[in-house]
């Protein structure tokens, strides 16, 4: 059951809201004008998320200044929050003050066990036309948009509401601004573009899949925008999205108190940071001045391309670098006749084929900054090796039959990957084929080494089952991306003297391009998919099995959510998942990652190749991984849990052909599978 104060904050954000406003702040609720006549907002504009933070500034003051409940709680606090922003509404945009509470229960202490409605509560899409047979009782939902193009074939992806409510979540937990009660985090600006850069790699994947080529730069600003973007009425919030039509060109941007904003202007901003990037120096005319170096570069890049408040030239959109990020956001996002389209809220933006459009070119000057960089060497790695041989080290597991094994014969996954993969069966490939463990009242038990991950696209019922309030969540019925859970055992041999303490980090390749060109796809550092990284003691000279579950991927939101549609998946969800630590106490924080279903790319239905890479690193001062949240995209530390640059190696130019650094140095190994999907 949720908690009280949980309820009250669901409340307030359930499309037509007033009763539960009336309960929160006694005749405000009727003194507020509809807010759909008032003006659109977007934390895209830097005066408009200004706004924001400020109102949750007196949000937290006013959740400061209450008094201790006698429980020793934090409803007194929260509920005098809650009456400021409810108050708030008075003339302000309803998506000023929704984000304004999303700030607050991200951020302040007083929330740390609420967490943000999910996304599908908050929304309301179109009435489906499809067969809701079976599903009766259930909300069904379509695919909440379309472009009317080939585009249309990622609509799973780009409709996922587990992926949106990532980048929403994303935005919220890395605030571009310092408030009284917010900070900007170390490391943002390199997280912006190393974040969005991993979104794109993945959009790519199933581009690929797909039979569409890689996603076009959005570079050229008097062109059209491209495929239009119908989002079927998707309402979230207050905030009702409106269709924009295929072929338009940016247009002046009308500005309060200001000349519009043209888009020769915004065309200037971008010419004078792709000479920053190029010339690695990044400078404002009579003003500071900053040569750009490894991957603090990268961050102050990022920082003045989306125009935080560490941005060079500061964040007003005339200055010198001006909002470059955010304007192509917004400039697109007032194409429609009728409205805003979903350009403006970091909520449903990705749902635009556009929003990959204009990110891959947001990130050509930070990928334009890089390659000037010199690539890294190996020298400096731990000295090991991989053990086998086909399968390079790396064995996969289905989690389903390890944990069949492990329940027939008492044993851990640990155990069993050891018995698998080490001791005598060090060096034997372990790619495919199926092994026997052992007998239990005269039956075998096995286990098969697999090359193949499965997925699937199912239409079912995709519930959130978040433990706080399974009963109340709402389900919807929802196309997905579905897969099993697997586990993966890596074989490392120390060749050093003494004890070594390493980080393993995994990464996916498509292994072909769009033009089929066999392992051309290996060498274009853009397309590595980081699948996760995790810590490990080696004793000196000796040979380790390491066994890691994907559920405890650092890339994904964690704790896994299950869906409730597939009962083997929540059986298998947490056998053997290594998780240390304390969980993080900001529930808020738990809602950030990629989602688990959208860990592997969905592959295509003959077998799509897939390269696996495994690097070993060291001095990385990897955090622990809590039970929460995602390490990689939503650090909760205040220091980033990891010293290496954000999507190393990638993050440079290579020293050389993939093929030849992984034949070349000892802590790299690679070996191809198949993902295949029905
Ligand atoms: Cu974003």
């Amino acid at each position: 059951m949720a908690s009280s104060t949980q309820r009250l904050v669901n409340a307030f954000f359930v499309p037509g809201r007033s009763a539960a406003l009336e309960s929160i702040a006694p005749g405000e609720a009727e003194a507020a004008p509809a807010p759909a006549a008032s003006r659109p907002f977007s934390i895209f504009v830097n005066e408009d998320l200004s706004e924001a933070i400020a109102l949750a500034d007196r949000m937290a003051e006013a959740a400061n200044a209450a008094p201790a409940a006698e429980s020793g709680g934090d409803q007194p606090a929260v509920e005098a929050a809650l009456a400021v922003a409810a108050g708030a509404r008075r003339g302000q945009p309803a998506g000023l003050v929704d984000h304004a509470v999303k700030l607050f229960l991200t951020h302040h202490r007083s929330a740390r066990n609420l967490r943000i409605p999910n996304l599908m509560s908050r929304m309301r899409v179109a009435p489906s036309q499809a067969d809701g047979a079976g599903l009766e009782g259930l909300e069904l939902a379509e695919l909440g948009g379309t472009t009317g193009t080939d585009e249309d074939r990622l609509g799973w992806f780009r409709e996922d509401p587990l992926a949106n409510e990532h980048h929403e979540h994303w935005h919220l937990v890395y605030v571009r601004f310092d408030g009284d009660n917010f900070k900007v985090r170390p490391r943002h600006g390199e997280l912006f573009y190393y974040m969005h850069e991993q979104m794109l790699a993945r959009y790519d994947a199933e581009r690929l899949a797909a039979g569409l080529p890689p996603v076009a730069p959005f570079e050229d600003y008097d062109r059209d925008v491209g495929a239009g973007y119908d989002p079927g009425g998707l309402q979230i919030g207050e905030s009702v999205f409106a269709k924009r039509d295929s072929s338009l060109t940016w247009q002046p941007l009308p500005r309060r108190a200001r000349p519009p904003y043209t888009p020769a202007m915004h065309a200037q901003r971008r010419d004078r940071l792709l000479q920053a990037a190029t010339t690695r120096r990044l400078e404002v005319p009579n003003g500071p001045s900053v040569a750009l170096e490894g991957e603090k570069g990268s961050d102050i890049l990022g920082h003045t391309a989306e125009s935080g408040g560490k941005s060079l030239s500061g964040s007003d959109a005339d200055s010198h670098f001006g909002n470059h990020h955010g304007f192509g956001h917004v400039l697109t996002a007032i194409l429609s006749a009728d409205g805003v389209g979903v350009m403006a809220d970091p909520a449903a933006a990705i749902r635009d084929p556009y929003f990959w459009r204009w990110h891959r070119h947001v990130d050509e000057i930070n990928f334009a900054y890089q390659q000037q960089l010199e690539p890294h060497d190996f020298a400096a790695a731990p000295q090991v090796g991989f053990g086998g041989g086909e399968d390079a080290g790396i064995a996969l597991f289905a989690t389903g039959e390890l944990r069949a094994a492990g329940i027939a014969l008492g044993a851990s996954p640990e155990a069993i990957c050891e018995a698998v993969l080490g001791g005598d069966r060090f060096g034997e490939d372990a790619s495919r084929g199926t092994l026997r463990l052992g007998q239990v009242n005269g039956r075998p038990v096995e286990i098969s080494l697999h090359d193949t991950i499965d997925t699937e696209l199912r239409r079912g019922v995709f519930q959130l089952n978040t433990p706080a309030a399974a009963d109340e969540e709402p389900r919807f019925a929802y196309p997905y991306l579905w897969h099993p859970s697997y586990h993966f055992g890596v074989r490392l041999r120390s060749t050093a003297a003494s004890a070594q303490q390493v980080t393993l980090r995994l990464f996916l390749c498509p292994a072909f391009d769009i033009d089929g060109r066999a392992d051309a796809s290996l060498d274009d550092r853009r397309l590595w998919i980081e699948l996760d990284k995790f810590e490990a003691s080696l004793e000196a000279g000796a040979d380790t099995v390491l066994v890691r579950a994907d559920t405890s991927s650092t890339v994904v939101r964690r704790p896994v959510t299950p869906l409730i549609a597939d009962p083997q998946f929540v059986r298998d969800l947490h056998f053997g998942e290594a998780d240390q630590g304390e969980d993080h106490p900001n529930a808020a924080a738990c809602e950030c990652g990629w989602p688990y279903h959208l860990l592997y790319p969905r592959g295509t239905s003959e077998g799509m190749r897939f390269a696996l890479l495994a690097m070993v690193t060291k001095d990385d001062r990897l955090a622990r991984q809590g039970q929460c949240g995602s390490m990689s995209f939503c650090a909760v530390n205040e220091e980033y849990p990891d010293a290496k640059p954000m999507g190393y190696p990638f993050d440079r130019p290579l020293a050389g052909p993939m093929g030849q650094l992984v034949a070349d140095n000892p802590s790299l190994s690679m070996r191809f599978i198949t993902i295949r999907t029905r």
